[in-house]
């Protein structure tokens, strides 16, 4: 870390995130339909502490004020998403002219306030009567999305110019289907596979409606949260592959280059034949793309299992339960060094400077943006009203710097959005989990600014990282 202030590209866009159901709340209001995250948070045991998101941040009751705080803030964008339920109820047919609405004045406020909205079309609430007629492992569910991505490009295209079609399908495919710890809760990984195709496809068919109706200057993109995977030794390399077939070539494959990687079908092959791809599925899911969304926690580090001591799975999912690595038996997830989140996620900012760089490397030409980077600490509010959480300016401090080592390094790298703008609900691990600049008082839902939000409208104000002081701690912490 250098001494001085690290400046950031004079256009850098500089935002924060968030996703409908994390943050909304308001779950049977204005004629919104169940998703299967309203489904899966009511099943008595699948989320931390019976946590639902009926209520999460109340953000549809308290708009204004939270459009206030991206004001306050300074950012240049902001990052949600639209709950696909709450303006399609069924995922189909009959638009819901009330929960349109809400995305409406959304993007509406946030343009009167200077502020560009970054649309994501899906952040995992898949309508529950899709899931009941088959959900992503059914091809039906892919054509719906392109038909809803046509329905929200002709009624804000002329508002949102940059849309994120999908956000992580590697969550909603082998989260959702194959370990089960995200909705709908499935354990198959044959429909996990299949999933991840719809997923690709659906992506392609969203990205064709937006072209045909929106601003045709639109930025269309699409959000991965790809792995960056090492391996323990160089004898690894075969595991090291292995996972990143699976967690990134899976979506980069169809969607950047028109094809699935040949070892990933023929790792895959006892599980599936694959015969859910049909001819000129793989030229729809590579459509074009104006800009690559990636999301980046950590790094994973792998190695071959020698089949004789207890196998390792410290990639979070627990020992003997299903696992969302298909096929992958023979790998081992290898506990890392700390220091770690709440998460139990290692914090280690280096892997992001390496995946910029591949990706660069692998993909030139293709404009990249930070769409998710942040962490969870046991934030607490203290006495005087302040929310101490350095532990998560030197994260995003650490972090930031990283991505301007890519950039340094020839990565085209357009912005970064931190998750989150606000503490919310994180799925599986409920509202225990806090991700959020602003803290969220879970008995009064009163927000107040962490000391790190403090910390990033500097940032954003500056176009810089402040220098980091001598102690090596990034400095100018408290506003
Ligand atoms: C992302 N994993 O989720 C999501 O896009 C956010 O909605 C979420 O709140 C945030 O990151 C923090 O979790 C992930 O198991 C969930 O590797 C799980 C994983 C990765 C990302």
């Amino acid at each position: 870390m250098s001494s001085t202030p690290r400046a950031f590209p004079q256009n850098f866009l500089w935002g924060t995130a968030t996703a409908a159901y994390q943050v909304e709340g308001a779950a049977a209001e204005d004629g919104r339909g169940p998703s299967i995250w309203d489904t899966f948070s009511h099943t008595p045991g699948l989320v931390d502490n019976g946590d639902t998101g009926d209520v999460a941040c109340d953000h549809y009751h308290r708009l204004e004020e939270d459009l206030d705080i991206l004001a306050g803030l300074g950012v240049g964008a902001y990052r949600f998403s639209i709950s696909w339920s709450r303006v399609l109820p069924g995922g189909r047919d009959r638009i819901n002219q009330r929960g349109l609405g809400f995305y409406s004045a959304l993007v509406d406020g946030l343009l009167a306030r200077g502020i560009a909205p970054v649309a994501t079309l899906y952040h995992w609430d898949l309508p529950q009567e899709l899931e009941d007629a088959g959900g992503w492992p059914h091809r039906d569910t892919a054509l719906r999305f392109g038909e809803y991505a046509h329905r929200m490009g002709e009624a804000l295209g002329d508002r949102v110019h940059t849309w994120i079609t999908l956000n992580e399908p590697w969550c909603s495919a082998y989260l959702g289907y194959a370990s089960g710890v995200h909705a709908p809760g499935r354990t198959e990984p044959a429909a996990a596979l299949a999933a991840v195709h719809h997923l690709n496809l659906g992506h392609g068919l969203a990205v064709r409606a937006l072209r045909d109706v929106a601003d045709p200057a639109a930025l269309v993109s699409v959000t991965l949260n790809l792995h960056h995977v090492r391996g323990v030794s160089e004898r690894d390399a075969d595991a090291v592959r292995r996972i990143d077939a699976l967690a990134n070539r899976a979506f980069l494959g169809p969607m950047l280059d028109g094809a699935y990687p040949r070892d990933l079908i023929d790792d895959t092959a006892a599980v599936t034949d694959w015969s859910f791809v049909r001819d000129g599925d793989e030229a729809t899911a590579a459509a074009p793309l104006d800009l690559l969304g990636v999301n980046y926690y950590n790094p994973v580090l792998v190695r071959q299992w020698d089949g004789a001591s207890p196998k390792v799975t410290a990639d979070g999912h627990a020992d003997g339960a299903a696992s969302p690595w298909i096929a992958c038996d023979d790998v081992e997830f290898v506990q890392q060094p700390g220091p770690y989140t709440e998460m139990g996620w290692n914090i280690d900012e280096t892997g992001l400077t390496e995946l910029l760089l591949r990706l660069h490397h692998d993909h030139p030409g293709l404009p990249l943006m930070i769409t998710e980077n942040g962490a969870a600490f046991a934030d607490v509010l203290d006495g005087d009203g302040r929310v101490r959480d350095e532990r998560r300016i030197d994260y995003l401090h650490r972090h930031l710097t990283a991505v301007a080592d890519a950039i340094d390094a020839g990565a085209d790298v357009r912005g970064y959005f931190v998750w989150s703008l606000m503490d919310n609900f994180e799925w599986a691990r409920g509202y225990a989990k806090r991700f959020g600049i602003v803290y969220i008082d879970r008995a009064t839902l009163r927000r107040v600014w962490k000391d790190s939000a403090h910390w990033y409208r500097r940032v954003v104000a500056d176009g810089a990282l402040p220098a980091v002081g001598p102690a090596g701690s990034p400095g100018d912490r408290v506003v």
